[in-house]
């Protein structure tokens, strides 16, 4: 109850920050855009998780204003980065299930990216597997929204829920983001590694990129790479980072 109230303030006090995580296509090492990641910074309690704070202001109506504010800031973000010459970088962003079945979504998102002036191919929005598979027939709806605007859609967490492969098919969607778990023990665990390939065909004959999550070490990379993954993203090349050492870290690379 107390962090309820104190997170409809913080969007008002500035307490929310974005920190950017970049992805890398695994063909030459270009980074291609980056991964946007909410942070709550508590002024007693210190840093709060958004795996503890989203699912909060997902019941008291604060999501929506969380979300549009989040696409907001990413695309201004963009902007910024545009202006350092940084490259006609794309920024992905989470969506939340409440996000999701707002029947004004891609109302909502193409209102903010006409706001910004950007094309709709500089932001993707992740949805998770789990919240695709609440409401297939509604997701397939709302997708088709979203893909009317140009918008980029990426199922993130893939593998961890349970969509069917007809769904799948039926989404449309651009990108697979492969969870990290797979990931995590791919040099130790010969199942894993069976996922991740199967993952990688099944994107590669549904017309889908894939993207490794959780990349933490250069055998995971390679083994990636080798195995035909489009893009990775993880600690391996950067944590989240700030706006400010997210640029520098992008101009030292390119
Ligand atoms: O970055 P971190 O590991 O703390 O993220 C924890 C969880 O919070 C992840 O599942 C991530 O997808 C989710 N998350 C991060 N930022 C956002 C956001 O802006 N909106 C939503 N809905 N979820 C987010
Ligand atoms: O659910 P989603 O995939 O959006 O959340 C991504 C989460 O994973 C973020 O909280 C982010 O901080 C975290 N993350 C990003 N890269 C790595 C990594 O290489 N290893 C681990 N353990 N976590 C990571
Ligand atoms: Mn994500
Ligand atoms: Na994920």
């Amino acid at each position: 109850l107390r962090l309820r109230n104190d997170l409809r303030l913080a969007l008002e006090r500035g307490q929310l920050a974005l920190v950017y995580q970049p992805q890398v296509r695994l063909a030459d090492g270009k980074m291609l855009g980056v991964e946007a990641l909410l942070r709550w910074q508590h002024p007693e309690l210190g840093p709060i998780s958004p795996a503890e704070f989203i699912p909060i202001a997902e019941t008291c109506g604060l999501i929506l204003p969380i979300g549009d504010w989040v696409l907001r800031q990413g695309l201004q973000q963009l902007q910024r980065w545009d202006a350092a010459g940084l490259g006609a970088l794309t920024v992905a962003v989470n969506l939340s299930a409440v996000q999701f079945r707002d029947l004004r979504l891609a109302e909502r998102i193409g209102q903010l990216l006409h706001e910004s002036g950007l094309p709709a191919q500089r932001l993707e929005i992740e949805l998770t597997e789990s919240c695709a598979m609440i409401n297939p027939q509604g997701s397939i709806n709302t997708l088709e929204g979203l893909r009317q605007l140009q918008i980029p859609i990426a199922i993130d967490d893939f593998g961890t829920g349970y969509s069917s492969l007809s769904y799948l098919k039926r989404f449309k969607v651009g990108r697979l983001k492969i969870d990290q778990s797979f990931v995590r023990d791919l040099h130790l665990d010969p199942d894993d590694r069976a996922i991740v390939r199967a993952i990688i065909g099944l994107a590669d004959h549904l017309g889908m990129r894939t993207v490794a999550e959780g990349v933490e070490t250069a055998e995971q990379l390679a083994w990636l790479r080798e195995h035909g993954c489009d893009e990775a993203q993880g600690y391996f090349f950067s944590r989240p980072l700030s706006p400010e050492a997210m640029q520098a870290w992008a101009l030292a690379r390119a």
